[in-house]
C-alpha cells in the first residue's frame, strides 16, 4: 500500500522536473496525482485540496532541474502540507485513565460506531490493556436492540475474567449506562467502557440514542470504531458521527487486512480528530498505538 504511494509521489515528481511545464501539463499532472491519491483510498476533498497545493506550491518555486535529490524534497514538501493539514495528537488512554484514577476518579470510555466495524472486540482489547496496567475495567453493554449483542460482550468479558453489566433486551439503553456507572461505583471498578448499539449509520434513532446515552453518562473519551476496509463510507461514517453525536478519537480496526492505508489519512482528516489506535487482527493482544506523523512518512517515503 504506502509504497505504491510512495513511489508515484517520486515518478509524479519526476516527470514533473524533467522539463518546463505549462499550466496545462501542470493540470494534468494534478489531475494524476489526484487520481493516486484517491487509488490509495484517500478521501476525495483532501486528495483535491492536496494536489491543488501542490501544484501551486510547484507554479511559485524554482528548483535546479539537474539536481539529484529534487524529489526527496518535493516528497518533504508533501509530507510538510499533510502534517499541517492532519490531526497529529498521540492519544494514551491508558496514562490518561491512570491520571483520573490516581485522582480517585473513574474514567468511562464510549464506544460508538456502524455495525460489524469491531466495537465490541475492540472494547474487549481495551478492557485487556486496562487490566494489564493495574486498572478495574468493567464491560457494559448498551446495546439492547439487536439480538446477541448481550451474549457477545458477556463472552468477551469472561474470556478475559472480567465483570460485566448489562441490561435486558428492550431497556433504555441511557439507562442501563447511567445504572451500570452506578454498579462501578458500588464495585470499586474504575474505568468504565460503553459498547453501543451499531446499525447503519443513517439511522436518526440511533444517533438520538446514542447522544442520550452521551450526555448520561458523560464520557471522558468518546471512540470511534471505523473499520480501514470499508472504504469511502468510513468517511461517511466519520462525518455523521462527528456531526450527530461527536467523538475525541478513531479507532480503525482491520489494519491487519492488506488495506490501502488512506483511510488512515482521509477520516482523520474530515472529522480532525486524531487515530488513537489500530486493530490488527482479531486478538486481544492486537491493539497498537498510531502515530500521523510515523504513518505519513512510511506512506511517502516508502
Ligand atoms: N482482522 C481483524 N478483524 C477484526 C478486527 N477488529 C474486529 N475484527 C472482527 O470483525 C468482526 C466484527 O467485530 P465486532 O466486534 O463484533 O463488531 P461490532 O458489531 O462493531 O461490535 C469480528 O469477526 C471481529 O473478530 C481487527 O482489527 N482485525
Ligand atoms: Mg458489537
Amino acid at each position: 500500500m504506502s509504497k505504491s504511494l510512495g513511489s508515484s509521489v517520486k515518478s509524479f515528481f519526476s516527470k514533473l522536473f524533467s522539463k518546463k511545464l505549462s499550466d496545462k501539463e501542470l493540470e494534468e499532472l494534478g489531475d494524476e496525482f489526484k487520481l493516486k491519491l484517491v487509488e490509495n483510498d484517500i478521501a476525495y476533498d483532501l486528495a483535491d485540496v492536496f494536489s491543488k497545493h501542490i501544484i501551486d506550491e510547484l507554479k511559485e518555486r524554482k528548483f535546479p532541474i539537474f539536481s539529484s535529490n529534487i524529489q526527496n524534497v518535493l516528497v518533504e514538501e508533501a509530507k510538510q502540507y499533510l502534517l499541517s493539514v492532519l490531526p497529529t495528537e498521540e492519544v494514551d488512554l491508558v496514562k490518561d485513565a491512570s491520571n483520573v484514577v490516581s485522582l480517585g476518579g473513574k474514567f468511562i470510555i464510549m464506544f460508538i460506531g456502524s455495525n460489524g466495524t469491531g466495537k465490541s472486540t475492540t472494547l474487549a482489547k481495551f478492557a485487556r490493556l486496562f487490566k494489564e496496567e493495574g486498572l478495574k475495567p468493567l464491560l457494559v453493554c448498551a446495546d439492547t436492540f439487536r439480538a446477541g449483542a448481550i451474549e457477545q460482550l458477556k463472552h468477551h468479558a469472561s474470556a478475559l475474567n472480567l465483570p460485566f453489566y448489562s441490561g435486558k433486551y428492550g431497556e433504555d439503553p441511557a439507562s442501563v449506562a447511567y445504572d451500570a456507572i452506578k454498579f462501578s461505583e458500588h464495585n470499586n471498578l474504575n474505568v468504565i467502557l460503553v459498547d453501543t448499539a451499531g446499525r447503519a449509520h443513517v439511522n436518526v434513532n440511533l444517533m438520538n440514542e446514542l447522544r442520550k446515552i452521551k450526555r448520561v453518562i458523560e464520557p471522558n473519551h468518546t471512540i470511534l470504531i471505523v473499520d480501514a476496509l470499508t472504504g469511502n463510507d468510513a468517511v461517511e461514517q466519520a462525518r455523521t458521527f462527528l456531526e450527530f453525536v461527536g467523538f475525541d478519537s478513531i479507532v480503525l480496526t482491520k489494519f491487519d487486512a492488506d488495506v490501502k492505508g488512506g483511510a488512515a489519512i482521509s477520516v482523520s482528516y474530515v472529522s480532525k480528530k486524531p487515530i488513537s489506535y489500530v486493530g490488527t487482527g482479531q486478538k486481544y493482544s492486537d491493539l497498537r498505538h498510531f502515530s500521523m506523523k510515523s504513518y505519513v512518512c512510511e506512506l511517502l517515503f516508502s
